[in-house]
């Protein structure tokens, strides 16, 4: 739906958005405030997996309130959703403070980034229910100010988020955009869980650790940008194998400069699916892997070949179990408030 074509404006919105991949990472900020990314990054939008937010703007309030996952949530989370509404807060005549109440139907611990769709999720409710008719491309920049990669989950099927101005001052506009929607390119993301313990490095620690230790960084951004290109470019030719080897060397690049700086993602157990991978590449199988600020693996394969790829996968003791999602819709209403 258009963002622009359903006004909440009644104090309270209620949004529905999905967790994205990205075949081309973002690892990297820009210095100085803003939360800009370095380097250019290209994602898909997953369906079947959903965070739903609920914001509700109220005057009786002293303070924000957030729930995640029916835990009152207080400390950085709290902190993070704070300054986003203050930002709305700043921009609509709506000063007061806000219940926030957000669910995630996936597992928190199944290396799906929830920042990603909850940040898109409260972005589009905390502007709907402050009553501001924002474009769906000045929300993902409202969201990008949170989390980057959030700026993308606004948008369905495949998005891509340029690397922000060298030298930003803060408020310069960057938006994530649509390169082609879910239907363009008959992928299968199988998402295989290898522990269930919670990650120990954030995001955005490790990225700042890596561009202020990594010697490999500058590297990294170089071939970010390539990389980005090319997956573009490849997806534009609807070419699976290419947009499978592109993604799969972007996120081999983006841990081996992560690790060079001391910070290690991958296991034991992403080696060895990563293993798998590559055998059953060598088989005949299309099947490449991309990691992100986890140990799960995540496996892209094309459609007709997504259930023997699941059945050669499950089969292995380091997954403990493979979630499968395909490219889907962006952010929007839920519909319940209106
Ligand atoms: C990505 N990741 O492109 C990359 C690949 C993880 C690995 O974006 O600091 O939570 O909030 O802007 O968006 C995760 O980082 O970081 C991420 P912040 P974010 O999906």
């Amino acid at each position: 739906m258009d963002a622009e074509s359903s006004l909440g404006g009644y104090g309270r919105a209620t949004t529905v958005a999905h967790p994205n991949i990205a075949l081309a990472k973002y690892w990297g900020k820009r210095s100085g405030s803003g939360n800009y990314p370095a380097v250019p990054s290209l994602s898909v939008t997953l369906a079947g997996l959903a965070t739903r937010t609920t914001v509700e703007f109220d005057p009786a309030l002293t303070a924000d309130e957030l729930v995640l996952d029916g835990v009152r949530a207080s400390g950085t989370p709290l902190e993070r959703a704070a300054a986003l509404l203050d930002r709305v807060r700043s921009s609509a005549s709506r000063p007061a403070f806000a219940r926030v109440t957000s669910a995630n139907d996936f597992p928190t611990a199944s290396g799906l980034a929830s920042s990603a769709s909850g940040f898109a999720a409260l972005a589009l409710a905390a502007s709907r229910a402050a009553g501001l008719a924002w474009t769906t491309e000045r929300v993902s920049d409202l969201a990008r100010r949170a989390s980057a990669s959030a700026a993308r989950s606004l948008f369905g099927g495949f998005v891509e988020l340029e690397a922000g101005p060298e030298a930003p001052v803060g408020d310069e506009y960057l938006c994530a955009k649509q390169v082609a929607d879910a239907a363009h390119l008959d992928l299968v993301v199988l998402v295989c869980v290898t522990t269930n313990e919670p990650k120990t490095v954030s995001s955005t620690a490790g990225m700042l650790s890596t561009q202020r230790r990594s010697p490999y960084y500058a590297a990294w951004r170089e071939d970010a940008a390539l990389l980005h290109a090319g997956i573009r470019e490849a997806l534009q030719k609807r070419d699976f194998y290419m947009v499978g080897e592109l993604s799969e060397a972007s996120a081999l690049a983006m841990h081996a400069c992560a690790m060079a700086a001391g910070v290690i993602y991958v296991s034991g157990a992403t080696l060895e699916v990563l293993a798998r991978v590559r055998d059953l590449r060598a088989s005949g199988l299309g099947v490449y892997a991309t990691m992100d600020a986890g140990p799960h693996v995540k496996v892209l394969v094309s459609g007709p070949d997504a259930a023997r790829a699941k059945r050669e996968l499950e089969v292995l003791p380091s997954i403990c179990k493979i979630l499968e999602a395909r490219p889907g819709e962006g952010a929007r209403l839920s519909g319940e408030d209106q």
